[in-house]
């Protein structure tokens, strides 16, 4: 990346502090190391690589230099829009304002896997990890650290995947500009982040959201959560599954993983 172009783009933006660099271990980690150093609220840290680019649970997220975006925004808890009851939102601001820039900028179908994936054509193009850190019971600061598979050869190859992955440039047929997308991510995130306690904000994920009325398996870690239809987003950001008794739950994000039930 042209690191003083770069700047210039994103000048006109309300953010805090912005680093840019050509490689970083991972850019939720020096954003953590820039909260510590005192990093105003809407400090953004990007990266060309990373080396050790974090997933969820400790799984690793390949960035392969100059082909990929990655991205870390640090948010402080504000009265009202950021505690410890809206983290649920949190979780989908990210997705929300990365399918919407896919949707409206690239015209391309993207839906979000809740709580935090992008997909398109049912296959991942973007992946986000916020990472909360806690005083007691109070929330300090929030990273929201996204990954969006730009360049085609920038997805990983399939022994690297625990889910199919697509590249925006594969999915949209053209080439695609890491700084513009950059620059539309940053404005939609602002966008959102300022909508976040708002009913447009559940209604965006909503109308968004992957694999609506179809059935699905949520597990964790330790194994099966719930099975049922989709059936939406509720007011606190939780999924909505409906049971084949017509009973609807709402799951919580944690540690979840969504996965299509294959009932043919
Ligand atoms: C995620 O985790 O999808 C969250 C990824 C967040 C990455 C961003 S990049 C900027 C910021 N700084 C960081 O260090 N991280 C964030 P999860 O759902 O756990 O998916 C991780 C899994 O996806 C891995 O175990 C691989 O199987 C697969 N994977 C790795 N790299 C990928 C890629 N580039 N595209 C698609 N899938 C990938």
């Amino acid at each position: 990346m042209d690191i003083s172009l770069w700047k210039e783009h994103l000048a006109h933006l309300p953010l805090g502090d912005i680093y840019l660099y050509p490689e970083v271990t991972s850019t939720n980690l020096l954003a953590a190391e820039k909260i510590k150093a005192g990093a105003p609220p809407f400090t953004l840290v990007a990266a060309d690589s990373q080396t050790e680019g974090k997933g969820r649970l400790g799984r690793t997220w390949i960035t392969r230099a100059g082909k990929a975006l990655a991205l870390s925004w640090i948010l402080y808890p504000e009265p009202g829009r950021l505690q410890p009851e809206t983290l649920g939102m949190v979780s989908g601001l990210a997705p929300v304002a990365v399918a919407e820039v896919l949707r409206e900028q690239y015209n391309l179908p993207a839906k979000i896997k809740w709580p935090n994936d992008v997909l398109v054509g049912g296959k991942k193009v973007a992946g986000v990890l916020v990472d909360v850190r806690w005083d007691g019971c109070k929330v300090t600061d929030v990273v929201l650290g996204i990954g969006v598979n730009v360049a085609r050869d920038s997805v990983p190859p399939p022994e690297q995947l625990n889910y199919p992955a697509i590249s925006l440039e594969e999915a949209a047929g053209k080439e695609i500009s890491r700084l513009d997308l950059l620059v539309h991510i940053m404005e939609s995130l602002i966008k959102w982040y300022s909508r976040l306690v708002e009913p447009s904000f559940v209604l965006a994920w909503d109308s968004m959201l992957a694999f609506k009325g179809q059935q699905v398996i949520l597990t964790t870690e330790r194994g099966m959560r719930g099975q049922g239809k989709v059936a939406g987003i509720s007011d606190d950001g939780s999924l909505i599954l409906l049971s084949d008794a017509g009973q609807e739950t709402e799951y919580h994000s944690g540690e979840i993983q969504v996965r299509l039930v294959d009932r043919s």
